[in-house]
């Protein structure tokens, strides 16, 4: 008996060590910590939904932002280990299973994933959304002021063909993103923008620091609020961030390029290191309901991976052709995939073109 009882004892004393240190694995913890703590992407969350987690769960949401998958990523490796949620893109999301920084789910904690639509459900970057699920999804292509433009600069050869684009010198903004950066320059040149033929992607290079004499910022931040301010006429960009400045400022509107453009979805994931998995679950949990996911998209003007929710979107952003595109445009965008060993070289490739004069 008296053994029982000391291994009883051993046992809770375990389980309340597990609990204070926050556990991070899933399993039997229960409680919510009284911080979560989200690495997002700038203006991705809508305020009240934000509010809304607060007082219904009673824990308080503390967010910082990143610019760039590349920047999440480093972070993580760097060895952070504070938050409990990140969202990371597609490729990005099978670098980081690949190397063992995101935790698997615990489906007990998420009833809310069956609202996830079939298209969105078994992504091969996450088959059967086994570390995380999706948030956002959206496009990139070229955002710009229809004062300037009588026609939607809907080609990369506004960014890139010379003639075009030093007309626009010094009030240009390409995306301070090194995948989305190649990505342009290599749809614009004909290619795969997951190529990893060193020969393309040299090409690319080359057109990347031709044209950075037109550049006025590499940003993926602000970007939009620079067109907004008229420093900028033409821009790089997701989307969803020129809808939403669109709404304050009415000059300005965002076209998917004929060449092709970018189709990406971004992830809500919980890193092994995360404080609180049990309340990063709760959080995700929240985010799926259709309505909070209604006004996320509502809010950043991106598509929602939740069909349930489409009830409770806006018309304008539901109806509107650039945010949910037709088959035939769908059918010209292509999706970023880990590029596996040829990961280093586009690295190389992206220090010289920002290292590039002028
Ligand atoms: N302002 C939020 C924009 C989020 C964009 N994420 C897109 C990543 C595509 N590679």
């Amino acid at each position: 008996m008296k053994r029982i009882l000391a291994t009883s004892a051993i046992l809770v004393v375990l389980v309340s060590l597990l609990a204070a240190c926050g556990g991070g694995g899933g399993g039997g913890e229960q409680e919510l910590a009284d911080e979560l703590h989200l690495y997002n992407w700038s203006e991705y969350i809508a305020p009240e939904v934000v509010e809304g987690f607060e007082e219904e769960f009673g824990v308080d949401v503390i967010e910082d932002t990143f610019a760039n998958n590349e920047e999440l990523l480093a972070k993580l490796q760097a060895g952070a280990g504070g938050y409990d949620v990140i969202v990371p893109s597609d490729y990005m999301v099978e670098i980081m299973i690949e190397e063992g920084l995101l935790a698997e789910l615990n489906r007990d904690n998420l009833p809310n994933i069956t609202n996830v639509g079939d298209l969105f459900a078994d992504p091969p970057y996450d088959p059967g959304m086994v570390h995380c699920v999706p948030y956002l999804w959206g496009t990139t292509g070229i955002g710009y002021n229809t004062d300037v433009f009588e026609e939607p600069p809907d080609s990369w050869a506004y960014l890139f063909d010379p003639e075009l684009a030093s007309e626009y010198a010094g009030q240009m903004t390409m995306l301070n993103d090194a995948r989305e950066a190649f990505g342009a320059a290599l749809k614009y040149l004909g290619y795969s923008l997951n190529s990893t033929n060193e020969a393309e992607l040299m090409e690319a290079r080359d057109l990347l620091i031709a044209q950075k004499a037109w550049i006025y910022a590499y940003d993926s931040e602000q970007y939009e609020d620079l067109l907004a301010s008229d420093e900028t006429v033409i821009s790089h960009g997701w989307s969803g961030d020129f809808f939403m400045a669109a709404e304050e400022d009415e000059r300005i509107w965002y076209a998917i390029p004929q060449e092709g453009g970018t189709i990406w979805a971004d992830n809500l994931c919980i890193p092994t290191s995360a404080p609180s998995q049990y309340t990063a679950e709760a959080f995700i949990n929240y985010l799926m309901r259709p309505e909070i996911a209604a006004a996320n998209s509502n809010f950043a003007w991106y598509g929602t991976p939740i069909p349930a929710a489409y009830d409770f979107i806006d018309e304008e952003v539901l109806n509107e052709p650039a945010i949910y595109p037709p088959d035939d445009v769908m059918a010209r965008l292509e999706w970023l995939e880990d590029l596996g060993d040829a990961t280093p070289l586009y690295e190389r490739l992206w220090t010289e073109v920002r290292a590039a004069g002028p």
